[in-house]
């Protein structure tokens, strides 16, 4: 390793014990959001412009977390070992970069929406650690060595020595052996006056040192992963008994064929939150305010008291790309919410129910869409299941029709009578349009793009959705040729999506096969492809395959 090669080791292992420890800190502190990275990370994704965020959900999906977590900590390595170089040559310079590191973290948790003021402990428990780690193993670097037997020489009344004076001067200016290893002098009169023999001694202590600070920093992280494992929804979920729908979903149609409902596990997720927000049952409370008659708070139990209904319905998203997987079928279980707001008595005026996330995250639904006859519901359960951590475990909207930045916000907290005049919700503050009204679509989902197929029957399938609307028609079209009606299968109501199906006769060649769909009210899907942004994708799904 060359000279600054040991440092930047340094400042790597220390920033990652921090890290850890800040990690810690969070988890002890049951605020995992407050850790370092995963603060400045949720900084980061709020600030990133809407062409990034939109690229991101696009080319990643739901990888994008994992990926931007992973280059804040490639970033942070790289900050890491310039900070472990400088601290090598200047320690106040060095502790100066620790501390900013600190504030960084510090003003990053402290300004999330939901932050507390313990939010700033991890970051400067985090920052001690680094600075801590680093001065301890920088000390055990052999230019340290050589600079701290200078100063030894100085205390005692010795004439100073030049910095690179080597170990056997040292040791023969001091004249009774080297006091800081405990040679006797004879043995290093003894010896070369070789300094690589003394850095080679320096180097093996630092490393020993390393390797116990990169020991108690994996430590330290496992125990901080054990801790907020520990603390998940995931041990409150299970113990979670949903009661029986007062009115259970009828079956699903006969002809309905599977892939209708979407797994759990299989139902896509976009959502802002770096780590999933954790509810503690016992204190989460529902608010219902802003411009009610009467503001009320609901517990969770109180929630599952009312009446609660069970509806299949389909929710996608508006950053979906023509033919893109950003869309899902369940059988939701929820408390319909119009009645539970006429209770709470929203005030003429409202047009806008904000729905505020536990993490802070906001979505604003048009109060018109509440009280129009679809039947907006706070879930509860998912397929069976209480709602899914990932899917807003314990309390999500879900508006049917409307896209879910508009209309299913996740991990809910608050639901807040206001206007569009007076709030921008967290989309709509970033570009998004305010209404999100589900737009018509359609998707081949058999063949694949570029299948390989032989002549002969083929089956072409997919499925198609207007919220709300529903769907009255979908036509194939192969090449240029004339749009031919595609059969539908049955569905439980306008509010999903139906499966459509279109017996082939496949001919050799390239074909091109497109896709378009008319909704109930009797609107074709438009040609015309139009991006997600702001307010959704539209345009036929087209797709090529060759037969041969
Ligand atoms: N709290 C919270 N709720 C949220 C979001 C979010 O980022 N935070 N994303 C919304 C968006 S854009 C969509 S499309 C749906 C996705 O829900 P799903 O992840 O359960 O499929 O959640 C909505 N609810
Ligand atoms: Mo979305």
């Amino acid at each position: 390793m060359n000279r600054s090669g040991l440092p930047a080791l340094a400042g790597l292992l220390a920033v990652v014990s921090g890290a850890a420890v800040a990690e810690l800190v969070a988890a002890l502190l049951g605020r995992p959001q407050a850790g370092t990275v995963v603060a400045v990370g949720a900084v980061l994704v709020d600030a990133a412009p809407t062409p990034v965020k939109e690229l991101a959900v696009a080319t990643l999906g739901t990888a994008d977390k994992p990926v931007l977590l992973g280059g804040i900590a490639v970033v942070l390595a790289v900050l890491a070992a310039g900070l472990g170089v400088v601290a090598f040559r200047d320690r106040v310079a060095g502790l100066a970069g620790v501390a900013v590191l600190g504030l960084v973290g510090v003003a990053a948790a402290v300004t999330r929406p939901a932050a507390e003021l313990v939010d700033a402990l991890p970051s400067l428990v985090g920052a001690l650690a680094i600075a801590g780690a680093l001065l301890v193993l920088l000390r055990r670097l052999p230019a340290a060595a050589i600079e701290r037997k200078r100063l030894w020489v100085h205390s005692t009344h010795r004439k100073p020595l030049s910095v690179h004076v080597d170990r056997a001067s040292a040791a023969a200016a001091e004249g009774s052996g080297d006091r800081r290893t405990g040679h006797p002098g004879p043995d290093d009169l003894a010896a070369p006056p070789d300094e690589a023999a003394g850095g080679a001694v320096d180097r093996r202590a630092f490393l020993g040192a390393a390797a116990l600070v990169a020991a108690g920093a994996a430590a330290t992280g496992g125990v901080a992963a054990l801790l907020g494992r520990s603390a998940t929804s995931t041990r409150v979920r299970e113990s979670v008994r949903l009661p029986a729908p007062t009115e259970p979903a009828p079956p699903l149609p006969a002809g309905v064929e599977p892939g209708f409902v979407t797994a759990n596990p299989d139902f896509y997720r976009v959502d802002t939150a770096l780590i999933v927000p954790r509810v503690d049952l016992d204190s989460w409370r529902l608010t219902i305010d802003g411009m009610v008659g009467s503001p009320a708070e609901l517990s969770f139990a109180e929630l599952l008291d009312r009446p609660l209904v069970e509806r299949v319905v389909t929710l996608n998203c508006v950053s979906n790309e023509v033919g893109g997987p950003y869309i899902g079928t369940a059988r939701w279980l929820g408390v319909p919410l119009a009645p539970l707001l006429r209770e709470a008595g929203v005030r003429p005026g409202a047009d806008q129910l904000l729905a505020r996330s536990v993490d802070g995250m906001t979505i604003g639904t048009p109060m018109a869409a509440v009280f129009d006859g679809r039947e907006p519901l706070l879930c509860v359960g998912m397929n069976g299941e209480p709602l899914p951590p990932e899917h807003g475990f314990p309390v999500r909207m879900l508006t049917p029709g409307l896209y879910g930045y508009v209309g299913a916000c996740k991990w809910l907290g608050e639901l807040k009578a206001t206007t569009f005049a007076d709030v921008d919700a967290y989309w709509v503050e970033r570009g998004w349009a305010p209404q999100g009204t589900v737009k018509t679509a359609s998707r081949i989902d058999t063949p694949a793009p570029f299948a390989s197929l032989t002549p002969g029957p083929v089956p072409i399938a997919g499925v198609a959705w207007a919220q709300g609307r529903g769907i009255r028609a979908v036509e194939l079209r192969v090449d240029d040729g004339a749009w031919q009606q595609a059969t539908l299968l049955p569905v439980p109501s306008v509010d999903t999506w139906v499966q459509w199906r279109y017996p082939w006769p496949a001919t050799p060649g390239s074909h091109t096969l497109s896709v378009r769909a008319t909704d109930g009210t009797g609107a074709v899907q438009p040609e015309q492809r139009v991006d997600p942004f702001p307010d959704g994708a539209t345009g036929w799904h087209t797709i090529t395959v060759s037969v041969g």
